[in-house]
């Protein structure tokens, strides 16, 4: 049967690259047959330092933005990472089969090293160990991913092969990803050389699930586009204008022939209009979810709690056969 596991950090009120890059993908996935594990993966976030306050009222955000997109917390298991420590239990068992140059190589660490002038932490080297001890602690099958996520996705299935070899049975099942034919990656409003990001410098950068529809317009408003005021598809020579057809197909679920045959004779100032009022349609009525489910903090905190006692289940009945394989009980 098909288990599908993902995860978000609580590093910010989610942006609408989370929202059509994974959210809008994981609340349709519910229409579909198997379980569902969702997880807001907070131990994943501290990598990086947070501010304690900031970090608790952003788990309470993210979950209030889950529930506001969609997610049905009766048919998936919405939970918070930390509530269940068989997470670091299996990541540390993986962790003693895993060589340390396996981890060396991947992109991200290659990337850290370079920005680092500390050598870099355990944990930011270690977490693609706990990234696949999410996966494999609910046995999961499928996982809803970005392009860029297919090397974890990999390095899961090689690790989970390597355990089921230490354990001398085949434990945990193969994993494989699966996306949206029309995943993409939403680009920064004021660079669109990268990614939208939750933890960029400024807030102009990205349009949050939250903001006003004042501040989505002000914020397209100001995107950055370049001179030709022509409306056409070019994500290789014309990214900025481009990022904004991406998101106007996102919010309208056209092509982007379709939206380029509509925007014809528009400037991109017009054009920008005809994006916010779309990217405001479906975020109007998100935005007031949002604000009456964070209103009601007991709630949120018994969602998060019945969601942890839900995951426990299958997390710790996975984890003793994991430990008694490797004979650490009877
Ligand atoms: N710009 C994006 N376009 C499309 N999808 C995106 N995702 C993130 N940014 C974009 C997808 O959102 C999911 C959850 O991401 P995450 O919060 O776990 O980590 P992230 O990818 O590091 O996201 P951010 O927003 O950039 O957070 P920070 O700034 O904290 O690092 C993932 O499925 C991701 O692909």
């Amino acid at each position: 049967d098909r288990v599908i596991f993902s995860g978000i950090q609580p590093t910010g009120v989610p942006h609408i690259g989370n929202y059509l890059g994974a959210i809008k993908y994981w609340v349709s996935l519910q229409q579909e047959p198997g379980k569902i594990f969702y997880s807001i993966v907070d131990l994943h976030s501290i990598t990086i330092p947070r501010e304690r306050d900031s970090l608790h009222c952003h788990i309470l955000d993210m979950t209030a933005c889950l529930l506001a997109c969609g997610i049905d917390p009766e048919h998936s298991v919405l939970f918070q990472q930390s509530d269940i420590p068989e997470h670091t239990l299996l990541s540390w068992a993986i962790g003693c089969v895993v060589p340390v140059n396996r981890l060396k190589i991947l992109p991200q660490w290659q990337e850290r090293m370079k920005q680092s002038k500390d050598g870099g932490h355990i944990g930011t080297f270690t977490y693609p160990v706990l990234q696949s001890a999410d996966i494999l602690l609910y046995k999961a099958t499928h996982i809803p991913v970005g392009e860029d996520q297919l090397i974890h996705i990999n390095l899961t299935n090689e690790l989970a092969q390597v355990m089921n070899r230490r354990l001398l049975k085949p434990f945990f099942p193969r994993v494989h990803s699966i996306s949206t034919s029309t995943s993409t990656r939403i680009r920064n409003l004021r660079d669109p050389s990268v990614k939208m990001s939750k933890s960029a410098y400024s807030e102009q950068t990205r349009i949050e699930l939250t903001d006003s529809d004042d501040h989505i317009w002000r914020k397209i408003r100001r995107s950055v586009t370049d001179c030709t005021s022509e409306i056409a598809y070019d994500p290789e020579n014309r990214p900025g204008v481009s990022n904004l057809i991406e998101i106007h197909c996102g919010f309208s679920n056209l092509t982007p022939d379709e939206v380029c045959a509509d925007a014809k004779g528009l400037d991109t100032g017009q054009y920008k209009r005809v994006v916010a009022d779309a990217v405001i349609t479906v975020l109007a009525p998100l935005r007031q979810r949002f604000h009456r489910l964070r209103n009601d903090e007991g709630h949120l905190r018994s969602v998060l709690k019945n969601g942890a006692d839900r995951a426990r289940e299958v997390a710790v009945a996975n984890w003793e056969c994991v430990r008694r394989l490797l004979g650490l009980c009877a």
